[in-house]
């Protein structure tokens, strides 16, 4: 019966969209994960969901990527060194949401070169945060 049909395509369009939005962040762009990149920039210009993965592109040897906490993150330390991903095309599952934090485990890339990251994982369907910019407050007139 078209009318069943026609319910089942509306059904089907509008879930569509939301199945779809899962999305591979390359971290970095084009330049990947590399030194002297303000990768704080780029990860305010994204928004990270449960659901979504971060790929993080290099050339082996000459970076890795360490999970690490906001401390480690900070400070910089290597504490998972030894579970560092080496492969030059990491892959990572946000599975959860809350904040995350990477850094570049090889020499002082992490302390003198930029090469960390941090980024706040929303659910995966929460709306999207709002700009940080300032909000522009508009007289309200009444009568
Ligand atoms: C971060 O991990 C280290 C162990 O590597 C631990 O000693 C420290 O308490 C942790 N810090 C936070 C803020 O979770
Ligand atoms: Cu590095």
């Amino acid at each position: 019966m078209a009318s069943t049909q026609f319910a089942i395509l509306a059904v089907f369009t509008l879930l569509l969209p939301s199945i779809a939005l899962a999305t591979q962040h390359i971290v970095g762009d084009e330049q990947g994960w590399t030194t002297n990149f303000d990768y704080q920039a780029w990860a305010a210009s994204k928004v990270f969901r449960v659901g979504d993965s971060l790929l993080f592109k290099y050339m082996v040897p000459n970076h890795n990527v360490i999970r690490a906490n906001q401390t480690e993150f900070q400070q910089c330390i290597k504490s998972e060194a030894n579970q560092a991903l080496t492969s030059g095309n990491d892959i990572i599952d946000l599975k959860s949401p809350g904040k995350k934090w990477y850094i570049c485990g090889v020499k002082e890339h992490s302390s003198n070169f930029k090469m960390k990251l941090a980024i706040n994982v929303i659910d995966a369907w929460a709306p999207a945060p709002a700009p940080t910019a300032p909000a522009i407050h508009a007289p309200i007139y009444s009568g």
